[in-house]
């Protein structure tokens, strides 16, 4: 009695896995997926040819023509060549223009560009564009928005094929440090609104400064600030931070890697939106406490480097100033600040 419930009980055991596995092979079929236990081989990966199409050949010919990049070789120049976070740190000599643009060029990038141009700063947009255009990202994409309350005044200048200019009204303020802190909310709301969608990188750069060198895709990076001309060779206790606790820009003595200028930075569309929409909240936090830090949003941008690091800096090659005498270790001057009573002279 006890061995036939057993063999019944057997039996049954039997059919039902039996029918489950047949059940399982007909499911199977009908999978979207096929389920292949992990543990038998699978013939298929042996046999399978691949089938793919490069859509352009390489171009190994233009790729061997460049030196070897030798570990040992003595340093091309005399600058810092990379920062303590391992940020490249750009100059002549540290990169090679052909083998960039040959990287770069297939890519097909649009770089942005804002400046702002408000009351007699119009003046400056003229020798701004043109050298620009003469300088400026040559071979690519560009997009400049200008942010002006005077659209009248931006002069007809004829840009080179895919170069766009986009002019933005803004409203001009009375007072000159509200325009200045307001870059940085503008740029924020500009690329969340617009600029997003028809650029890949984003350079932000002030309108009183002309082009005299190439600036090419050297300068393209996720996040990229200059070094400000005035303080490449101080110590960081002499960087003019913002030195006031109850400001968000407050950076102590022990702080500082570099001193940034706020007339140049930039970087991928999506950094530089969270970069400048971080400086904006931190400059109304400063406003609901009735506090303008020192120098207005370079300090905040400054305080905002230290936390989140730049992944490229630019020589202060990249921001000069040509009221200034050009020590030898810097000698190709690319963008600098125009004297500004010359320029408002000649217009
Ligand atoms: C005017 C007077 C004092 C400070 C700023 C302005 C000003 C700046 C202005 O009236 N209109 C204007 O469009 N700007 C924008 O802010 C320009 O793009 C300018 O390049 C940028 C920063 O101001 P800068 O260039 O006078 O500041 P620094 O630190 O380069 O001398
Ligand atoms: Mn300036």
């Amino acid at each position: 009695m006890h061995r036939r419930r057993l063999a019944l009980g057997l039996g049954f055991c039997l059919l039902a896995g039996t029918s489950l596995s047949v059940l399982w092979v007909y499911l199977e079929n009908w999978l979207p997926v096929s389920y292949v236990p992990y543990y038998l081989p699978c013939p298929e990966i042996f046999n399978m040819k691949l089938h793919y199409k490069r859509e352009k050949p390489l171009q190994p010919m233009v790729w061997s023509q460049y030196p070897q990049p030798k570990l040992l070789e003595h340093r091309p120049t005399q600058l810092l060549t990379l920062t303590p976070w391992l940020a490249p740190i750009v100059s002549e000599g540290t990169f090679n223009p052909e083998l960039l643009q040959h990287i770069y060029q297939p890519l097909n990038l649009t770089i942005g560009v804002t400046v702002f141009a408000v009351g007699k700063y119009t003046h400056f947009i003229q020798s701004f564009l043109e050298s620009a255009e003469e300088f400026f990202m040559r071979g690519y994409r560009v997009h400049y928005y200008i942010f002006t309350d005077n659209p009248a005044a931006i002069p007809g200048i004829p840009l080179g094929p895919h170069r766009l200019l986009s002019s933005i009204p803004i409203q001009g303020h009375s007072h000159w440090e509200e325009t200045s802190m307001r870059r940085m909310e503008t740029i924020s709301q500009h690329i969340a609104k617009r600029a997003h969608r028809e650029v890949d990188y984003l350079f932000c750069l002030d309108v009183d400064m002309v082009f005299q060198n190439p600036w090419g895709p050297e300068t393209l990076g996720d996040l990229v600030a200059a070094i400000h001309p005035s303080y490449y060779a101080v110590s960081r206790q002499q960087f003019p931070y913002e030195r006031r606790r109850v400001s968000t820009a407050f950076v102590a003595d022990s702080e500082g890697d570099f001193y940034y200028g706020g007339a140049v930075f930039g970087g991928q569309v999506a950094r530089v939106y969270e970069f400048t929409r971080g400086c904006h909240m931190a400059i109304l936090v400063d406003k609901a406490n009735g506090i303008m830090a020192a120098w207005r949003e370079e300090s905040h941008l400054n305080r905002h480097f230290i936390s989140n690091k730049p992944s490229k800096v630019l020589s202060p090659k990249y921001l000069w100033d040509d009221r200034k005498p050009q020590p030898p270790s810097l000698k190709l001057i690319r963008f600098s600040t125009l004297d500004k009573d010359i320029s408002c002279l000649r217009s």
